[in-house]
């Protein structure tokens, strides 16, 4: 250990992606290295960003207000996000009378509802600090603001399942699933519709205070057979072992239903069980069977779709229905145009293998796409900030920002009912990062030009930072005192300040604090941050569901407290096998609804009461793949979490030709005469980029991947949107269906070409220009 003195220079920190050991300088005020724990089984890479980028150029020093908006007032401006666009610096008192009068402005000609606080984003951990409760809080003490519902991680999912297992099934199917302990204890074959990556096993929201999904994995590895079923091959943990099954990106409900085909014309489904557990499971019979469309739906059928060779659907048909089975099909695979169905059609076929509620068997949604999934703990209740309520009813679905933003005055579907877009005169963003998660970002920029002021709480200068007018500098979470936990963790972590906030970065509960005092409102209730830290620990700890915990001050001394690990044997599905009169599930029938007479009754066009086939816009089959003949798979990255710290050394190590890489087979590398290290020109209707050329045979022909997260650069629109290789200029801005408006951003149909020409700098991590 490095010291000077008694002074230790060594002090932990917790992010989504673990917890981990900072090293700070000799004076205490900057970040020299950072490392993991010796006894963390499987450290994430990303650790790796955290100190070049801590304190890295890109870092925003100073309250910031782009000049235009200062000189001109809040108005349209389709200037912004231009590279060029000049910002002035100003103090926080100048910068809050500002913010605060256009925030005044806005409520009282155009009422709250004119405020976007949806504000969607991973921000980082910590349960104080936690960027959208926060900004939540202070619109909400202020008359509210439209808000956003749903997730870009299973926006399609959370609005399809409550239908067919209930609220309380969908629940526990993301916190008390079957655990990886099952699967190595009970599961004869795991068959995992995604493969089972994993480096999307080191994030965790909250963080964990050390990765065990590697562990858990290899004893899986060691007894159960796995089959994954994905258009990458190393997809899966090495340690699973899993045999590899082709499947074109957007097609697997296809498999699916030629699956429960098998099973139906075999005899091999589980009819006892879809009587007593399930309505509707005759629907599905004649719809597979093809009574209903005049389509069987014959692994031969779904070959020609997904590629998938009918002779391997038909054997894997036959060993799921020889021994425990569980289906698990990761989150994915509902990113995408139609993505419910493949989660409609999971549940389904895992019905009729009829193992749901069985030890190690039936339906999952997650392994292999969260670290907490599986880990077998029911989660603690954790100390919450408390957000006050939002008394404006307007909300979106919140991958539908675009479209609230281009559309004003226009109504969608949603869930069986309408959402009306309110017109936005203000949009507040903290904690994300909309030019990482959103679906093509030309069409973003347009929907931001819309509005009169664009507020920003940033870290860094990030593409999102480079389109607000006002942007704050915020300290991150080495710079400030916080608690965190992920759900199943085993501890509570006391978080301390490592470092003093970079330039003039504040917390951002000290900015709420002085905007509310001068909006007339009070949001801090006369506390400062250690008073709230002391508050919501002091509230959690006495709640009657808590764990036993110190006070205050003796959990801060001992860096944290010991979470219950608990398992679970209370999970609904274990009680619903048990005695399905006894405990039903919260759907209409009180079963499984294999057939939803309530999503028939919707009448959409694009979702019927059971899972079904339909062909997306987007799958190799499309018309439009003459031209944009590859399909292109824009997945997690595995040495960053999303966008964040991008800059950092982990990262940077990634990077191809100095921008993200973009991953080709070699018959498809050789018909475009590409080579490993090359600068390839990635172009989808919706835009184009810059990527640097990986060859490998790990893709199945056809098929091109990249990782999200690198910044959006757009320097260089003479060569590309983005010459950094940002995959959201590629990807559609449609909802997943009329039922459930979520992201279809997984992938995307491309042409890819070499690019021979000058290579343009990447510029994305620059902070903007600045004039007085
Ligand atoms: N094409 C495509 N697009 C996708 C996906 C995909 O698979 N394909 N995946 C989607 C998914 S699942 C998700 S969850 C989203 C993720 O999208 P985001 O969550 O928006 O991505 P992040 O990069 O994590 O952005 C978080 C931002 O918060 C900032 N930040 C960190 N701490 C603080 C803080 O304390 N205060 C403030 N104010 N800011 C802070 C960081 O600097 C960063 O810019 O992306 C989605 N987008
Ligand atoms: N290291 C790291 N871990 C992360 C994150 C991160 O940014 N970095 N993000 C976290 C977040 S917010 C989330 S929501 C989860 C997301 O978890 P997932 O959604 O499971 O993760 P992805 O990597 O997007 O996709 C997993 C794999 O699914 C495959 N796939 C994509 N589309 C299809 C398809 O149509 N069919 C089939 N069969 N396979 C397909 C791809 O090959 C991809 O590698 O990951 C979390 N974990
Ligand atoms: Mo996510």
């Amino acid at each position: 250990m490095v010291s000077i003195g008694a002074v230790s220079r060594i002090r932990e920190t917790s992010a989504h992606w673990g917890t981990y050991l900072v090293e700070v300088s000799a004076d205490g005020r900057d970040v020299v290295a950072a490392r993991a724990h010796a006894d963390d089984p499987d450290a994430a890479p990303a650790i790796g960003n955290v100190a070049d980028a801590h304190r890295h150029r890109s870092r925003v020093a100073r309250p910031s207000v782009r000049r235009r908006w200062l000189e001109d007032g809040p108005r349209p401006d389709a200037r912004r996000g231009d590279p060029a666009e000049e910002y002035v610096e100003v103090d926080w008192d100048t910068a809050l009378d500002l913010l605060a009068r256009e925030l005044g402005r806005v409520r009282s000609e155009f009422g709250n509802s004119a405020i976007f606080g949806g504000s969607y984003g991973w921000g980082s951990a910590g349960r104080l600090h936690h960027a959208q409760s926060q900004l939540h809080r202070f619109l909400n003490t202020i008359g509210g603001c439209t808000r956003s519902v749903g997730d870009y991680s299973r926006g399609a999912s959370t609005v399809l399942l409550p239908h067919l297992i209930g609220a309380r099934g969908t629940l526990d199917l993301r916190y008390k699933p079957a655990s990886w302990a099952d699967l190595a204890e009970h599961t004869d074959l795991l068959v995992s519709f995604g493969g089972v990556r994993r480096s999307n096993t080191w994030v965790v929201p909250g963080g964990h205070a050390r990765h065990v999904g590697s562990d858990l994995a290899r004893a899986v590895g060691r007894r159960t057979e796995v089959v994954a079923l994905t258009a990458q091959r190393d997809d899966a943990f090495a340690d699973l072992g899993a045999e590899w099954v082709g499947v074109m990106p957007g097609t697997d409900t296809a498999v699916m239903l030629a699956l429960v085909h098998v099973l139906v014309v075999d005899r091999l489904a589980d009819e006892e069980f879809l009587s007593a557990f399930t309505v509707g499971a005759d629907e599905v019979r004649r719809y597979v069977l093809g009574e209903t469309d005049g389509v069987p739906k014959t692994p031969e059928w779904a070959e020609r779709i997904s590629r998938t060779p009918a002779a391997a659907i038909r054997a894997l048909a036959h060993r799921m229905a020889a021994g425990r089975t569980m289906v698990n099909v990761v989150y994915s695979l509902q990113r995408g145009e139609g993505g419910e169905q493949a989660i409609f059609a999971g549940l389904t076929l895992a019905a009729f293998l009829g193992q749901i509620g069985l030890p190690g068997g039936g339906f999952a949604h997650g392994f292999g796409s969260m670290g907490d999934y599986g880990v077998g703990v029911a989660g603690a209740p954790l100390p919450t900030f408390p957000q006050g309520t939002n008394p404006v009813p307007d909300f979106i679905p919140c991958a539908r920002i675009s479209d609230l933003l281009l559309h004003p005055g226009e109504e969608i579907p949603y869930d069986g009912t309408t959402v009306r877009f309110p017109r936005t005169r203000l949009a507040y963003w903290a904690g994300g990062n909309p030019f990482h998660h959103h679906q093509d970002l030309r069409r973003l920029r347009r929907a931001l030009s819309t509005l009169d002021t664009f507020v920003v709480h940033e870290t860094h200068w990030t593409p999102t930072a480079r389109h607000a007018d006002v942007v704050l500098p915020v300290a991150g979470t080495l710079e400030r005192d916080d608690v965190a936990a992920g759900a199943g963790d085993s501890r509570l972590r006391a978080v301390p300040r490592v470092v003093p906030p970079r330039g003039e970065a504040r917390e951002e509960l000290w900015i709420y604090t002085r905007l509310a005092e001068r909006l007339g409102a009070d949001f801090a209730e006369g506390l400062d941050s250690r008073q709230w830290l002391e508050r919501i620990y002091e509230r959690w700890r006495a709640a009657p569901a808590s764990p036993p915990a110190p006070p205050f001050a003796e959990f801060w001394r001992d860096g944290g407290v010991e979470l219950p690990r608990k398992s679970y044997d209370d999970a609904v599905f274990t009680a619903f096998r048990a005695d399905p009169v006894a405990n039903p599930l919260d759907t209409p029938s009180g079963r499984i609804e294999l057939f939803s007479a309530t999503l028939a009754g919707f009448g959409l066009a694009d979702v019927a009461g059971h899972a079904r086939w339909r062909e997306p816009t987007q799958w190799w089959g499309a018309p439009a793949a003459a031209e944009f003949d590859l399909h292109l798979l824009c997945n997690q990255p595995t040495h960053r979490l999303h966008s964040q710290l991008d800059m950092g050394a982990a990262s940077r190590s990634t990077k191809v030709a100095g921008r993200e890489p973009v991953r080709l087979n070699p018959a498809d590398a050789a018909a475009r005469g590409l080579a490993d290290g090359d600068v390839a020109l990635v172009r989808s209707p919706q835009g184009s980029l810059l990527a640097g050329v990986v060859v490998t045979d790990a893709l199945l022909p056809g098929v091109a991947q990249m990782h999200t997260g690198a910044w959006y650069d757009p320097s260089a629109p003479e060569v590309a949107d983005c010459v950094n290789g940002n995959v959201n200029v590629l990807t559609r801005d449609v909802g997943t269906s009329t039922l459930t408006q979520a992201t279809s951003g997984a992938h995307v149909l491309v042409a890819v070409t070499r690019y021979d020409g000058p290579v343009p700098p990447v510029r994305a991590y620059e902070p903007p220009p600045f004039s007085r």
